[in-house]
């Protein structure tokens, strides 16, 4: 007999919610986690500036109303450490810790054909046993430093903002350059600068960015709201993104250029980039839509920014907008007008390498004290392919996935029996909110995993063609939009030699649930489920 029912890889949103789950399905559990504490995502990138680009309000667990009612949030875009503590939170309220294993990194997963049972193997050498496997491993927690040459040269500290030191860098009085303007950059970029002699910026690609507007949550609001979250909540689950979003229901092409403007500059003010990209209907779909937008934007960037040749490189020109992650920050673009800040392009002239010293580019030399890394992350695929998976007859699921990822419905994969995934390549995960999206796989899961057991099932397989068929559909939908054209890691782009498969499931999470709801009231349709021997 297996040690435990089901292990869960990961204590982020989706592997503490797993535990609760499946725990309160009359499951034994148990979840590992590589981090000292819980929170995965939230954990780790504990940079200065680290804050979620949902509002707080969304970003939360819906599964337990009087959690929702319970826990108030200080600000309207929750920062890393208080989405930390209502992570511990709610390990604290229902009684987690016992099932949730910290500071153990799962090595390696493998399928036992015979005796029909995973084992999961841990970093402190031991194996235990489990009938099914649950990978909550995270979209974003492979984090990615570039191979620059001489990187170990460099006689200052440096640091991936994925793998933030825990007690904190300061940077006070020292020349500091900071790779990577994504989102994290530019969350990261104005804390630096606030406190360093020199902060020399070193962009890659110019990037979209909205403002947040960012505000302490007022109560009686608060409270107001809350008197409604129950509907609201069914609102996000019924949406597209997991954020109920009002867009004007119009395409931005079909309205007069003065609407058009006004539409934008409301939604511009009140924050917030999900509100702009959901203003029209066609700006997703329809790149002369998007350029409305994008236009719009450049012209914010240009009011901010005093030297109108730092604006312009700081204005983004090559992918639509939104199709690269829409960044948020309240104060990015004024900070470039800081006389301590610098903007290099290192597009035009790419970083050579790091001496002992600083950072070489092909145009010039930076004398640096400490260097950022703010170079994102193997997304997706790249917490999996880190851990050794075997499924059937061993094959290791980097092998399956050599040509791109591929997942039924994002959740199970053919050849890995009683393996399940969260939020994984094939479901709308990254593309949504992500927690809307892991309390829908969660319960799923646990649903199948209850209806096998009450059914006298012993395994549950996605078959060979339900996933095919399922990839191609996850692929001509992204076609369908904007999402393809950029270079992003929404398409592992940003990955040296990683296949360009873009692996978000992008139809809504709405129609999602319902396409997965469908599967399970068909007796798990795409599944084969196999009797006890
Ligand atoms: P991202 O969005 O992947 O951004 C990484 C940034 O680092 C981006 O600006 C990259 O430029 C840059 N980068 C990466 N490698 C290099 C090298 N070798 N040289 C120069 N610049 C480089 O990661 P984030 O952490 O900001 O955000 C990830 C998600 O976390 C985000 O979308 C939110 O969902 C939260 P590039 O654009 O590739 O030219």
């Amino acid at each position: 007999m297996a040690d435990l029912d089901v292990a869960v890889v990961g204590a982020g949103f989706a592997g503490i919610y797993a535990v609760h789950a499946f725990r309160s399905a009359g499951l034994t559990v148990r979840a590992f986690e590589a981090g000292s504490g819980v929170g995965g995502t939230w954990f780790w990138n504990c940079y200065p500036g680290a804050r979620c680009d949902v509002e707080s309000k969304d970003h939360s667990y819906s599964f337990s109303p009087e959690l929702e009612q319970d826990w108030s949030w200080s600000e309207r875009y929750p920062a890393q450490p208080e989405v930390l503590r209502y992570l511990n939170h709610v390990a604290d309220r229902f009684g987690l810790w016992p099932d949730i294993q910290l500071s153990t990194r799962v090595t390696a997963a493998a399928w036992d054909a015979a005796r029909g049972e995973w084992t999961v193997t841990t970093d402190d050498g031991v194996s235990r046993t489990a009938r099914f496997c649950v990978m909550a491993t995270g979209c974003l927690s492979a984090h990615q430093v570039p191979s620059f040459p001489g990187l170990s040269s460099f006689r200052g500290p440096w640091h991936h903002t994925g793998q933030w030191p825990r007690e904190g860098a300061d940077f006070t009085g020292q020349r500091v350059g900071l790779v990577g303007t994504g989102s994290t950059g530019i969350q990261v970029a104005p804390e630096i600068a606030a406190v360093a002699t020199h902060l020399y910026v070193f962009q890659r690609t110019a990037n979209f960015a909205v403002p947040n507007r960012n505000a302490p949550v007022d109560q009686e609001s608060d409270r107001n709201f809350k008197a409604g979250y129950r509907e609201y909540r069914q609102r996000a689950r019924e949406s597209l993104l997991g954020v109920p979003v009002e867009g004007t229901g119009r395409p931005a092409l079909a309205e007069p250029p003065a609407e058009l403007q006004r539409t934008y500059r409301e939604r511009w003010q009140a924050g917030g980039g999900l509100p702009l990209l959901g203003a029209y209907t066609d700006l997703l779909f329809d790149r002369a839509a998007n350029d409305t937008i994008a236009a719009f934007i450049r012209d914010r960037i240009r009011e901010t920014v005093a030297d109108p040749a730092v604006a312009e490189l700081l204005c983004p020109w090559t992918y639509p907008v939104g199709a690269k992650r829409l960044c948020q920050s309240d104060d990015y673009f004024a900070m470039f007008n800081r006389p301590n800040v610098t903007l290099v392009d290192v597009r035009s002239a790419p970083i050579v390498s790091v001496t002992p010293d600083g950072l070489r580019t092909a145009a010039g030399f930076y004398e640096l004290d400490a260097l950022v890394f703010a170079t994102g992350f193997d997304a997706m695929t790249g917490a999996l392919a880190r851990i050794d998976i075997r499924g059937a007859d061993g094959v290791p699921l980097t092998e399956k996935w050599a040509a791109g990822p591929r997942a039924y419905l994002g959740v199970a994969n053919a050849g890995f029996p009683n393996m399940f995934l969260v939020t994984g390549p094939g479901s709308p995960s990254v593309l949504s909110n992500m927690v809307v999206s892991i309390e829908q796989h969660v319960e799923w899961i646990r649903d199948c995993i209850v209806y096998a057991d009450g059914h006298g099932y012993s395994q549950v397989a996605a078959t060979d063609e339900a996933e095919k068929a399922w990839g191609e559909h996850v692929i001509e939908v992204a076609y369908s939009t904007l999402f393809p054209l950029a270079d992003s890691w929404y398409v592992g782009a940003n990955i040296p030699g990683k296949v360009r498969v873009f692996s978000s499931y992008l139809a809504g999470v709405g129609s999602y649930r319902e396409r997965c709801d469908a599967v399970a009231a068909a007796g798990y349709e795409g599944f084969t489920l196999s009797p006890v021997r």
